[in-house]
């Protein structure tokens, strides 16, 4: 057995089963590429699902964890922290909003912006105790806790973990009649992704998101954008939301906010939101740690430039231009995204998603399938026209056209 077998047969013995990985195993990784324990080379199109939206070890976040593992990695919140004040003062700028609460992953900043609509609801709004709703859309992806879960539409994600934690209603995506529906005098709040990442990168109808925070307005309910993964340059602007210049009540983010170094994920508001937290009663050990709080303030000071945005925006119409004409061929029956961000539906004749993501690989290219057929493209937005382009001729030849 070579070493990537040998590998795979050790993590498979001693680790839970709950992924499927491609049978490749990283050992080192630099931009847009990483190299296997064989010294094989991938173009990375899946970017740790828009984690490693500035690239693999960018040089100024790298530089930036390094320095402050010289300083302190860890306070907890029980002691004020050099960076924290910078952090939030700069995270709610760039939002647009007043308030910050720091988490790790992304699906605490989910739990945390339910319990904060929940707690709104009840202090603010005037709910009756224990009555809140929150809508959320068919197809959602949130995360994977048992609260998260119980809102989740996907049998896999939720199938045996119950019960589920109740206090939400579920509205097919993109339609705002149903959501109209559904809202009651105790609805709290709307939680969305812009656009739906694991659900195939489902965009929504034109004009669904300024319509949702019209609905919202009028009705009181808070409007919360899960932008973990459309956020923060994927989508060709900071947040998806501006696409259709639409500015929500609350911001969850995550994954790239990290820059691919260590997980960092937040809520911002505005104070009348956030400020119903009382200490003692919401947190977390690492949330707002120094080290967390260096990386995601040179990831800002990178999104402050614009030119991340600037290029998501220009290489995905180059990026879509390429997969659309793909749709002519029989071999895609379906092109869905924006920005450097795409899901391709292969049609059954060129085989299942997972069979073409196993032939990527196989060409050098990391990419993954999602329910069944859809190919997910997400590269890092720093990667270049060439590489992606030598990434497209991959996928072409996988689909024979
Ligand atoms: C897995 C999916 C993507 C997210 C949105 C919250 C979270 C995620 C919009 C939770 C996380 C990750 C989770 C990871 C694979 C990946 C994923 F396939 F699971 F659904 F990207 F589409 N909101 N998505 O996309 O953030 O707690 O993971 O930091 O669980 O397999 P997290």
């Amino acid at each position: 057995m070579n070493a990537t077998e040998t590998l795979i047969a050790a993590a498979d013995a001693r680790s839970a089963h709950n992924y499927h990985p491609l049978p490749v195993v990283v050992a080192t990784a630099d931009g847009a590429w990483v190299t296997d324990v064989e010294g094989r080379r991938y173009l990375d199109l899946l970017a740790g699902y828009s984690a490693l939206n500035f690239g693999h070890r960018n040089p100024r976040l790298v530089d930036a964890a390094k320095a402050q593992l010289e300083r302190v990695t860890l306070t907890s919140r029980a002691f004020h922290h050099d960076l924290f004040a910078r952090f939030c003062e700069e995270l709610a700028q760039l939002c647009g909003m007043e308030m910050v609460l720091p988490m790790n992953t992304g699906v605490e900043a989910v739990e945390t912006a339910v319990k904060t609509a929940r707690k709104w609801g009840y202090r603010v709004k005037g709910v009756p105790g224990e009555m809140a709703k929150i809508v959320v859309a068919g197809g959602n992806f949130h995360g994977r806790t048992t609260t998260v879960i119980s809102f989740s539409t996907d049998p896999e994600a939720r199938a045996d973990f119950g019960p589920y934690t109740p206090g939400f209603q579920i509205v097919p995506y993109g339609d705002l009649t149903a959501m109209e529906s559904a809202m009651t005098e105790n609805t709290v709040a709307v939680l969305i992704e812009p656009i739906q990442g694991e659900a195939g990168v489902i965009v929504p109808p034109e004009g669904y998101l300024r319509a949702v925070r019209e609905l919202t307005r009028e009705r009181n309910v808070l409007f919360m954008a899960d932008e973990i993964q459309s956020g923060l340059g994927r989508t060709g602007r900071t947040f998806a939301c501006e696409d259709e210049g639409v500015e929500p009540d609350v911001y969850v983010l995550g994954k790239a906010l990290g820059g691919g170094i260590l997980p960092v994920s937040a809520v911002v508001a505005s104070a009348d939101v956030l400020g119903v937290f009382q200490p003692g009663e919401h947190g977390s050990t690492f949330g707002g740690n120094p080290l967390a709080c260096a990386v995601a303030l040179e990831v800002m000071a990178m999104l402050r430039s614009g030119e991340y945005q600037e290029r998501s925006a220009r290489l995905g119409e180059h990026l879509h231009r390429e997969l659309q004409a793909l749709l002519g061929t029989g071999k895609v029956t379906a092109v869905r995204g924006r920005g450097l961000w795409a899901g391709v539906d292969v049609s059954p004749a060129v085989g299942t998603g997972r069979q073409v993501s196993e032939r990527l690989m196989d060409r050098g290219v990391l990419a993954k399938d999602t329910h069944g057929r859809t190919i997910r493209i997400a590269p890092p937005l720093m990667i270049s026209e060439e590489d992606l382009d030598w990434g497209l001729d991959q996928l072409r030849a996988v689909l024979g056209v």
